[in-house]
């Protein structure tokens, strides 16, 4: 397999299903599947081994319908998706982020999610096939459902990821949390009395899933970063019923409507943090048009306890973005790592010749009041002589350098995720919990010479690495110092 995608930019789900088809990262399954029992344990089975994406398609009572799955799963599929190497992806990711040309979606007059239209009572969502995730879900979730609304005050259009249970024929119920951008979006139409335009895309190229879960900041709309990647913009059209707009591209959408005071119960999903969430008072869709190609795809994405497809997306891409918005704060951090359960458990590292008194606690404040540390609930702060994304260097860190009675702080009450579930208010509110912040890092001066601070490596010696290469070994560069002893 090539490291570059060179079909990149991939413009549609179509596009990229079939080129992954073409790199042998792809599986047709031609087994008969049921929506309620077959899909979940097969999702979880290829994310469990880094297995490659599938392709289902014999859909028990979907004869017209294939259905994909794990297309983002791999750190490789996310690095073609984002036409990267995979190399050194999560710093590529932040430097694009950061620096790369944003532009506004470019509107086309068609394209091939309007092939098919469905309006008012000849629409029926149940038509769509709908797999299960876990045993009490009754009935079954869109968990690819890219919600695009728009801000009621200024032109800041925002996409996310949300799960929407299906509750009838034209009805929807959406997952709004306060934490999130739709949220503070959705509070506003509620504070002015006004109906919320929703679209829902489900399946559009890798790219646009991506950006749909990254958390770029208020204001920032997450498909200007479409042409930072790629040098275009994206092509959108305009909506049958409302004036939002979606990917030309796209496989399925749904156009509705949320009404600001009407709730209804929705839940159990299984959830990220690898708990059913609780049953919630949630927002309505009502849904005034379908439209899709005329043979869509449709995406599954598999949540639940990690590793699956959905956290795999989330880590790489929070983790590149929280380390562009922390920078921007405390330009002494190098990198951040969010490590299990999304972001709940996360590791930054910060230049270990900054001047230590403080900066610990100046980046965990950073962390919280940046959009992608929203999530963040235990912090561990390491030296940049760690490598955050190796889970050995941290656990060994964490085990030598932090005494617990001296090096953990805590922020009493910070907003996190109203999905964790040792949080006390699960189900209501924004999700409150308390935050730990890990100081790992080395004490400053007097202790700052090198000798003291560094970790104790063997000098570079040409020799050594000539035995070990007669044994057929190598070493990594991490494992030894970078100088030699004089006279090597
Ligand atoms: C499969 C999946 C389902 C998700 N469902 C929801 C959801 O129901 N509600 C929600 O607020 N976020 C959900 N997310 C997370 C958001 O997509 C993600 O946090 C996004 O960056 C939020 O962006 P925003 O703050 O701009 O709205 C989900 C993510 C995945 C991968
Ligand atoms: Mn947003």
């Amino acid at each position: 397999m090539s490291d570059r995608a060179t079909g990149f930019p991939f413009l549609s789900l179509q596009d990229w299903v079939a080129f992954l088809d073409e790199q042998g990262d792809l599986r047709r399954n031609p087994r008969e599947m049921s929506l309620k029992g077959d899909f979940g344990l097969v999702s979880k089975g290829i994310a469990e081994n880094n297995g490659p994406a599938v392709l289902h398609e014999n859909v028990v009572g979907y004869p017209d319908w294939r259905i994909c799955s794990e297309i983002l799963t791999t750190p490789q599929r996310q690095a073609w998706a984002m036409g990267l190497p995979l190399e050194n992806l999560g710093p590529n990711i932040t430097e694009v982020l950061r620096s790369g040309e944003r532009r506004k979606p470019t509107v086309v007059a068609g394209g091939p999610c309007k092939e098919v239209k469905f309006l008012g009572d000849d629409i029926d969502l149940t038509d769509i096939p709908i797999p299960y995730a876990g045993v009490f879900e009754n009935p079954p979730y869109f968990s690819s459902a890219i919600s695009v609304i728009k801000d009621l005050e200024s032109d800041w259009y925002n996409l996310a990821i949300r799960r929407c249970q299906l509750k009838g024929q034209r009805k929807l119920n959406e997952l709004v949390l306060m934490n999130q951008h739709e949220g503070q979006i959705f509070r506003k139409y509620v504070w002015a009395n006004k109906p919320m335009p929703i679209a829902l895309v489900v399946g559009a190229d890798p790219l646009f899933y991506l950006l749909s879960v990254t958390p770029a900041a208020a204001k920032e709309s997450e498909w200007d970063f479409w042409a930072a990647f790629t040098g275009e913009p994206l092509k959108v059209v305009k909506c049958e019923t409302n004036d939002l707009f979606v990917p030309a591209t796209a496989e399925i959408v749904i156009e509705g409507m949320i009404d600001p005071v009407e709730r209804e119960f929705e839940g159990p999903f299984s959830e990220f943090p690898g708990y059913y969430s609780g049953c919630y008072d949630a927002v309505k869709v009502r849904v005034n048009a379908v439209t899709m190609r005329t043979n869509p795809i449709y995406y599954y994405l598999y949540m639940g306890r990690e590793p699956n497809e959905g956290i795999n997306m989330m880590h790489v891409m929070s983790s590149a973005v929280t380390t562009a918005q922390l920078q921007a704060l405390v330009p002494e951090v190098k990198d951040v790592n969010m490590i299990s359960t999304w972001a709940f458990t996360t590791a930054v590292s910060i230049d270990k010749r900054a001047v230590k008194d403080g900066i610990v606690e100046k980046v965990a404040m950073a962390m919280k009041a940046v959009k992608g540390g929203t999530n963040v609930k235990n912090l561990l702060i390491f030296d940049d002589n760690i490598d955050v994304r190796n889970l050995g260097e941290v656990l060994w860190a964490f085990s030598v350098k932090f005494q617990p009675a001296r090096d953990i702080f805590m922020f009493r009450k910070c907003i996190t995720s109203a999905l964790d579930p040792s949080c006390p208010s699960l189900g209501y509110g924004p999700g409150v919990t308390s935050v730990a912040v890990y100081d790992c890092t080395e004490p400053g001066p007097p202790h700052d010479e090198p000798y003291r601070r560094e970790v104790a490596l063997p000098p570079l010696s040409n020799t050594a690495l000539a035995v070990l290469k007669d044994m057929g070994l190598t070493v990594s560069p991490r494992s030894h110092a970078a100088v030699q002893f004089e006279g090597e």
